[in-house]
């Protein structure tokens, strides 16, 4: 039997009521992401990009210290904290939850008692020491899929069946962190676009996220600029807007109840009208 979907989520400082669809802009805090790298470098620079994401109406902000991308230098805990807490610092009153997009324990505690209010783990708190970090906190936590590590994870990604061996380890990640007194309703859960992917599952994924409502958490998809987009449009990262605004919409339709993302005013703009026409059938 799915679990009734969670529509509230306790996020640190707040609590998210996800009855439309929810924009996070992502904040990159880091010389070498794919699409923004070097933009965000100086903590003033990216205080003021973030703080306009939330003025374009961006409803959670997620800070990353370290790159994910294939081939990207890794960065030690102290380097990702030395990023990380003087923008933490900066947005503290910024009137949206500060995400924090981390694999590293060390880091999470870090960022936690410097008062961030949700943890990012592209690790699904798999990592040993993840889940006792963030159980006895109220931060909100999504967990997402990925094959392999980010340094090697696109060589050859393989699966039987890539919709429900992504809802298998998903729900397995959940009941570990509800065994460990995690409340459900801090949980969202994330396929992981791009992560150990090729075109076709992230495609397969996309299609058939509805399947993943029935782990009963909150969904959350995060396709911006990425690969997959300029695959299917052929076109450099910095044209790849009008692709990464349908693939947003297309996860929504099928369930997505936040969609994280670079270009916060465009995005929201188009789940506005998305919206109005989902909602003029009534209810
Ligand atoms: N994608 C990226 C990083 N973190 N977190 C979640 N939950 N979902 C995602 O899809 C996701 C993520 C990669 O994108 P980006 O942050 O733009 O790039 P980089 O890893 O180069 O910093």
């Amino acid at each position: 039997m799915p679990r009734p979907q969670q529509t509230v989520l306790q996020c640190g400082r707040f609590e998210l009521s996800l009855d439309r669809p929810f924009v996070m802009g992502i904040v990159n805090l880091t010389p070498d992401s794919f699409s923004d790298g070097d933009r965000f470098a100086d903590p003033k620079a990216a205080i003021a990009v973030a703080r306009r994401m939330v003025d374009e109406g961006a409803d959670i902000l997620d800070l990353g210290g370290e790159s994910t991308r294939p081939g990207a230098a890794a960065v030690d805990a102290d380097e990702e904290l030395r990023r990380l807490l003087p923008v933490i610092d900066g947005l503290a009153d910024c009137g949206v939850p500060l995400s924090v997009d981390t694999r590293k324990v060390q880091v999470m505690r870090g960022v936690l008692a410097a008062g961030a209010d949700m943890i990012n783990d592209i690790g699904g708190f798999t990592a040993p020491g993840a889940i006792d970090t963030v159980a006895h906190s109220d931060c909100g936590l999504c967990l997402m899929h990925m094959q392999g590590e980010p340094g090697t994870m696109q060589q050859a990604p393989s699966y039987g069946d890539v919709v429900s061996e992504v809802e298998d380890f998903l729900r397995d990640r959940v009941d570990a962190l509800r065994a460990a007194g995690v409340a459900p309703g801090r949980m969202v859960v994330d396929p992981g676009i791009g992560f150990g992917k090729t075109r076709w599952h992230n495609l397969q994924l996309l299609e058939a996220l509805d399947e993943l409502c029935g782990l009963g958490q909150p969904i959350l998809v995060g396709v911006s600029r990425k690969s997959l987009i300029g695959e299917l449009t052929g076109r450099a990262v910095d044209r790849r807007l009008a692709g990464s605004l349908a693939a947003a919409l297309a996860a929504v339709a099928r369930g997505a109840r936040i969609v994280r993302v670079h270009d916060v005013a465009e995005t929201r703009d188009a789940l506005r009208v998305w919206q109005a026409i989902d909602e003029a059938g009534g209810p």
